[in-house]
């Protein structure tokens, strides 16, 4: 059984050699040295080159090798296999670290404070207590229930936001069109965790951000995505930050990736950018997770966390 690596975006050789390490007698190969494409039973992928996985005659499986599965969904030539994508603590707590860092970094008002140290001010400000400070997170799956989970744990008042009616103990929860306008209304920090799919594209735009609370205790809403860039308008997010509708923002992804180096989000003074490193795909962890699904499916067992294709993620 065969595995091909086809990854872009990323450093493709550590994951060559951890794949090589732990596969045993898999032969491990790397695009482009794809050889017979029909000895492939497996790819592992990030971002590969539209068109590939279908001159792959005898694919048994697809591996993403993030959560998001987007980056293959656009590919109409895509395989009818199972699409397999990353669930993994190892990912899901350092998306809990990004998301509890730049809710802090808000609640706690830190752009204020970098500027007082760089200007020599020694000013406190009244600070609100965490339980005076409604986070919303949109996309309660596997990373917004752990990061919701880790903000109740820190006194937040937490709601989430998804596609279909959940619960979450000690979450306050709302779904669908109809749950929107409540949640947007109760949330002082917009936290988007979204997939990526023609449903959820441009979603966070200046009509969005509009409608977020103006009466809570940070003095204006802020935003963090580290879902996709795609979800995000950035005239919007510009517009609504100079207009004071934004008090600040974190962004983890964007429209371009990388972000060009002309953008005005770059140096703009309430924002945060980070190069889409929110949680990081580490080879070291996520390896071992693709060869145990690979193990689970030659042993016969169902293999995990298949994405639905006509829900797109
Ligand atoms: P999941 O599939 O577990 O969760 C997705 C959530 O989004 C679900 O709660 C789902 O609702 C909700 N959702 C989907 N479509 C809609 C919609 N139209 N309206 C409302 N809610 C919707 O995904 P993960 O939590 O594992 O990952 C989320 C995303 O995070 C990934 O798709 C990826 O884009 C991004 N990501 C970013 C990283 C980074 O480094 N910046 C790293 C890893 C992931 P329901 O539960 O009802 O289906
Ligand atoms: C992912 C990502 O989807 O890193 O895992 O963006």
């Amino acid at each position: 059984m065969t595995i091909l690596l086809a990854i872009t975006g990323w450093e493709p050789e550590v994951w060559r050699e951890r794949f090589r390490a732990l596969s045993g007698a898999r032969e491990v190969r790397a695009a482009p040295d794809i050889g017979d494409p029909s000895a492939i039973h497996y790819a592992c992928v990030w971002k590969p080159p539209a068109g590939l996985l279908a001159t792959l005659p005898n694919l048994h499986a697809i591996f993403s090798l993030g959560a998001g599965v987007d980056h293959l969904m656009g590919d109409p030539s895509l395989p009818d296999v199972p699409i397999v994508r990353i669930v993994d603590s190892d990912l899901t707590l350092r998306m809990t670290e990004y998301v509890v860092m730049h809710v802090l970094l808000h609640h706690r008002r830190m752009k204020l404070y970098e500027r007082q140290q760089r200007e020599r001010v020694w000013r406190e400000h009244a600070d609100p207590a965490a339980s005076e400070v409604r986070v919303g997170i949109m996309g309660m799956g596997v990373l917004g229930r752990a990061a919701a989970d880790a903000l109740k744990g820190l006194g937040f008042r937490v709601a989430g936001w998804s596609r279909t009616d959940r619960t979450a103990p000690g979450i306050e929860m709302f779904s669908g069109a109809a749950g929107l306008p409540a949640f947007l209304a109760r949330t002082d920090i917009l936290v988007c965790l979204l997939p990526l799919t023609p449903d959820t594209r441009g979603i966070l735009c200046y009509d969005l951000f509009r409608r977020l609370a103006r009466d809570g205790a940070l003095g204006g809403p802020a935003l963090i995505n580290a879902g996709r860039g795609g979800l995000q308008i950035e005239a919007d997010i510009l517009r609504a930050l100079d207009d004071g509708t934004l008090t600040g923002a974190s962004l983890d992804v964007f429209e371009q990736e990388p972000l060009p180096k002309d953008s005005p989000l770059w140096s703009h003074p309430k924002v945060y950018v980070t190069p889409h490193n929110a949680a990081q795909s580490d080879p070291r962890a996520l390896t071992k997770y693709v060869l145990a699904q690979i193990e689970r499916f030659e042993g016969g067992e169902p293999l995990e966390n298949v994405v639905d294709r006509t829900r797109g993620y």
